[in-house]
């Protein structure tokens, strides 16, 4: 479904990551892929991951709070793929005492690095993709349900994130004429690493499954499924959308 096309992918700590999930799916798709890694930290695990991948899949260096670093990726990029068709944004961070404490007490400082990492990213990952993408092309980011409604200490992450779906709608607007779609994918709870570190996030998963009405968790596979209908030609007419993947829990009232 996806042979042929061009992508890169953002996001990918470890083989729990749902980047990880989506860009498998692209793989097997027929996709040839490109990843970054957030730091020296991350690269040793995405250079293993990706290894599966065979040798010619490129890995770049990339924090997202850096102009020069999105700048270089997509440099180095023009150079190993001369174009690209898929993007993946799967990055989310606020400072963890954020997410502890009461919503009231976020500093200024906090609220700044969780909508810098979080939501102007992918402003700033999708203006760079924008002059390689010329055949037109598909970018998928990351959401989550605490964007619009109220999800206990997920505090200044869910204004990020309603930041990002804004975003989202904009981007759509704005490169709709390039032919250049622009979605999120809503998932319910997923254990990574991202979520290991929230206390309280094992009864999180259990509340979640007991309430949605698949009576269960979102798998894996599943996100990486979403991943693929949101790259392929089959969600042509889709954009500026967010589509929930969490067993339907979003739609209840009580
Ligand atoms: P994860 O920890 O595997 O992925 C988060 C990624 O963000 C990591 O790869 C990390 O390196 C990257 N990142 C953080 N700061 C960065 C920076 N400054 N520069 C570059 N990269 C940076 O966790 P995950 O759960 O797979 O999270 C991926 C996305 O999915 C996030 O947007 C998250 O909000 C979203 N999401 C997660 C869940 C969940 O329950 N796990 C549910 C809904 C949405
Ligand atoms: O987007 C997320 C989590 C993103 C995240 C996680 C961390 C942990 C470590 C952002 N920043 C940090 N900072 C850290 O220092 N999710 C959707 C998963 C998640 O996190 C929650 C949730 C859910 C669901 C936090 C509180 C309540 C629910």
């Amino acid at each position: 479904m996806l042979k042929d096309k061009l992508g890169l992918v953002f996001g990918v700590a470890n083989k729990r990551s749902i980047a990880w999930s989506i860009a498998q799916a692209w793989h097997q798709a027929g996709a040839r892929l490109a990843f970054t890694y957030q730091g020296e930290r991350l690269k040793a695990n995405v250079e293993e991951l990706v290894g599966t991948f065979g040798q010619d899949t490129p890995i770049y260096p990339c924090d997202v709070t850096r102009d020069e670093e999105i700048l270089s990726v997509f440099e180095n990029l023009k150079r190993d793929f001369g174009k690209l068709h898929l993007v993946l944004h799967s990055i989310a961070f606020a400072p963890r005492e954020a997410l502890e404490g009461r919503f009231v007490n976020t500093s200024r400082e906090a609220f700044r690095i969780a909508h810098d990492v979080s939501a102007y990213s992918l402003l700033g990952i999708a203006r760079a993709a924008q002059p390689l993408m010329t055949d037109g092309g598909s970018i998928v980011a990351m959401t989550y349900y605490g964007a619009e409604k109220v999800v206990p200490h997920y505090n200044v992450m869910g204004v990020a994130k309603a930041s990002l779906e804004a975003t989202v709608r904009y981007l759509a607007h704005d490169l709709g004429p390039d032919k250049i779609r622009v979605n999120a994918i809503s998932a319910g709870p997923v254990n990574t690493l991202a979520a290991r570190g929230i206390s309280g996030f094992g009864e999180m998963l259990k509340y979640h499954a007991d309430h949605a009405p698949l009576k269960r968790n979102v798998l894996p596979k599943e996100l990486g499924d979403t991943g693929l209908y949101l790259a392929s030609d089959m969600s042509s007419a889709v954009t500026g959308e967010v589509i929930y993947v969490d067993c339907g829990y979003n739609i209840m009232g009580m």
